[in-house]
């Protein structure tokens, strides 16, 4: 077996889960009024940058960003299918939080500027376990961007729930490989609380992360036009090489297609075997997202991540969710890719349509 550290996440290395206790997980509460919105309309707690460096975007550099991935939709536009008229249908963007409150402003920002159909959008979140003030921003942005907002700019629904899972990890141990199965699988629990409860008759849904950097304002309408039942952009981030520059490169490596050879590694492993992508401990033979020619418009996928993700409905209204247990080797988003090709759905990816991560 390459990956040494399975038999440590199937067996020995998992740390019982907490219990519970019955009164706090009897229901997921939808959030009411119980917070006390300052008077002034900006968060008074703006939450200051943290010690490591943050890139600070231009304009001008998001719209180049943003223009090389459209001058490549537009050269291809026999790809996309165009079959359907995107702004007649319902969209429901779903968003897991977990002490966030670093991102909210950007992740509002960005949903300002999306130029989707404010009364065919519905949002829901679901908050857990958090220590800052995801919380109560949020009920502040419902405040600001919905009850207080002109009726034209108002959302269709701004839901609120919180489900905690009693589930903590510091943050900087949250990559290491050994914590990989049980985080992921609290996400998981975490996502099919939060769809299971808030979609109504939505024909879309889109799963948005809490941290993202930037998104194309046309990107909904871009993705719809391909028609599929799941489709994810390229996710990328931007970090500093050893000589200190700034580069991009690839963040979800959760997108992936298999291969002979990725498939051929697969069946000699054990059933129980999680195969956690981006670690360069583990040999998986699988190409990522990020390795695909840029102009290869589409392609099939069998893992996904859940940064950026628009699933049509009735693939979750078929059952297909976030597998919190192994399914074929995966879980969370990557199993629901595998989900849903195994139940007959198509999945596909964009290489050349690039979102960005944070990189805080
Ligand atoms: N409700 C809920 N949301 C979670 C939980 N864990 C993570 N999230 C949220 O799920 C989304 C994805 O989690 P991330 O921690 O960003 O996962 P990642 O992108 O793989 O890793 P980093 O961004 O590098 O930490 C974010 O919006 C998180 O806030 C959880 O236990 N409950
Ligand atoms: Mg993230």
């Amino acid at each position: 077996m390459h990956y040494q550290g399975v038999d440590k996440v199937g067996q020995s290395d998992i740390e019982p889960e907490t219990t519970p206790t019955e009164n706090t997980t009897k229901y997921i509460r939808a959030l009411g009024y119980e917070y006390q919105p300052q008077p002034n309309d900006k968060p008074s707690w703006i939450p200051k940058l943290m010690d490591n460096e943050k890139y600070n975007w231009t304009s001008s550099e998001l719209a180049t960003f943003s223009n090389e991935s459209r001058a490549i939709l537009e050269n291809n536009n026999n790809t996309a299918q165009q079959t359907i008229n995107p702004d007649n249908d319902s969209l429901l963007i779903l968003t897991p939080l977990k002490n966030s409150a670093k991102y909210i402003n950007t992740y509002f920002q960005l949903l300002d500027d999306l130029n989707y159909p404010r009364n065919k959008t519905s949002l829901a979140f679901l908050v857990s376990d958090s220590t800052d003030q995801t919380q109560q921003m949020l009920i502040e942005f419902k405040q600001r961007y919905q009850e207080q907002a002109p009726e034209e700019l108002r959302f269709k629904r701004f839901e609120i729930y919180r489900q905690d899972f009693f589930y903590s990890l510091p943050s900087n141990r949250r990559h290491a490989l050994s914590k990989q199965f049980e985080r992921r699988k609290v996400m998981a629990r975490a996502r099919n609380y939060l769809w299971t409860r808030a979609l109504e008759d939505e024909q879309w849904v889109l799963w948005i992360d809490g941290d993202l950097e930037y998104y194309p304002p046309d990107i909904v309408h871009d993705l719809m036009a391909y028609n599929k039942d799941v489709i994810v952009p390229n996710c990328l981030i931007n970090i500093k090489n050893s000589q200190g520059e700034w580069r991009l490169g690839v963040y979800d490596y959760n997108a992936w297609q298999e291969t002979p050879r990725s498939l051929a590694h697969i069946a000699k492993l054990n059933e129980n075997v999680f195969l956690a992508e981006g670690y360069s401990k583990i040999k998986t033979y699988r190409k990522h997202m990020g390795k695909f020619d840029k102009n290869e418009t589409i392609v099939p996928l069998d893992g996904v991540g859940g940064t950026f993700t628009l699933v049509k409905s009735h693939v979750h209204r078929s059952g297909v969710g976030f597998p919190a247990w192994l399914f074929q080797h995966e879980v969370e988003t990557e199993g629901f890719a595998k989900l849903a090709k195994a139940n007959g759905f198509g999945v596909f990816g964009l290489p050349f349509y690039n979102i960005l991560h944070t990189n805080k």
